[in-house]
């Protein structure tokens, strides 16, 4: 059954918009697993937290130069993109989306990326101590990181954020949102019937909902063997902030009876539910 969830990403994600010479927009949204911790909006000077244990274990004084490095940052991508735009005679408008990762991994390392794309296909990286064309990137984006790999002090701070201050913030963060990061939410579930796909067959729809972390089983059953056919539906998320799934069967009439769905879920531990369906409902 799926564990409980023991090791955390973090991900950074920026969406920067250039329509033309003079409007552009960057926004940025900070992940920790599945919840959001952060929303930096164009329109806003600061980094808002969505949690209130977004500052992890970071002082005031820690936060308040991380966020300076950050503002200083955004302001002169800017600037760089513009004057790349002239340099490499890109066309308008252009999309670049940058991630940025951080994974803890056990006896206390980790392991960070940074990756940016442009017009939705990756065009670099950073990698050890330097910037990287991706493989089947446009001629220019060699020249790009030549350009970029000239900056000593960006990649000595680029390398320091990966590799010393996102570990650390991402150490606190599990800390401080440990309770909200373990949460366990039981997952209800009951059956009803879809549309017949055609005459003479039925199709069973077992639903799941409120469950939390996300990671979940649901599968349709013949005693303990599982039905070939099976189709899983998208976890979608409730208002909430638990997931909802559902999981759908089709089969002939007279095979329905004695058939089950088994939900397995981290916050059930070994009792797994068990839906019955009921050869003689009325559907
Ligand atoms: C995602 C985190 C990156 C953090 C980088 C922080 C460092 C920084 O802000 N550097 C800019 C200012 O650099 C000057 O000041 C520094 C001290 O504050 C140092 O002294 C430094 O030596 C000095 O030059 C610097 O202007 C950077 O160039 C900002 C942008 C870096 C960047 O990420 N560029 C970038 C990334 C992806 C450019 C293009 C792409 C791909 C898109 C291609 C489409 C055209």
């Amino acid at each position: 059954s799926p564990e409980p969830q023991t090791s955390y990403s973090f991900r950074g994600l920026q969406i920067s918009s250039f329509a033309n010479r003079s409007w552009t927009r960057t926004d940025v949204l900070g992940w920790l697993g599945e919840l959001q911790l952060y929303t930096w909006r164009n329109e806003s000077d600061t980094v808002g937290f969505l949690k209130p244990w977004s500052q992890g274990t970071f002082s005031e004084q820690q936060w308040e130069q991380l966020q300076h490095t950050l503002q200083v940052y955004r302001r002169s991508f800017t600037r760089d993109i513009w004057e790349f735009v002239k340099m490499l005679h890109l066309d308008y408008p252009l999309e670049i989306q940058i991630s940025l990762g951080c994974d803890l991994l056990p006896r206390n390392t980790s392991e960070s990326f940074l990756r940016a794309a442009f017009q939705g296909k990756d065009v670099l990286s950073f990698q050890g101590m330097s910037w990287v064309p991706a493989p089947d990137a446009p001629p220019w984006s060699q020249e790009l990181c030549k350009k970029l790999n000239q900056d000593q002090g960006t990649k000595e701070t680029v390398h320091w954020l990966l590799h010393d201050v996102w570990p650390e913030l991402v150490r606190g963060l599990l800390q401080m949102g440990k309770s909200e990061l373990e949460k366990q939410v039981k997952p209800e579930a009951w059956l009803s019937s879809g549309p017949p796909p055609r005459p003479g067959h039925l199709r069973l729809v077992c639903h799941v909902s409120g469950f939390y972390p996300k990671p979940v089983r649901v599968t349709w059953v013949r005693g303990e063997q599982e039905e070939p056919g099976t189709q899983q539906g998208d976890v979608m998320p409730n208002a909430d902030s638990t997931w909802y799934l559902r999981v759908t069967l089709d089969v002939e009439a007279a095979e329905a009876a004695g058939l089950s769905c088994r939900v397995k879920h981290s916050s059930l531990g070994d009792q797994d539910i068990i839906l019955y369906w009921d050869g003689n409902r009325v559907s």
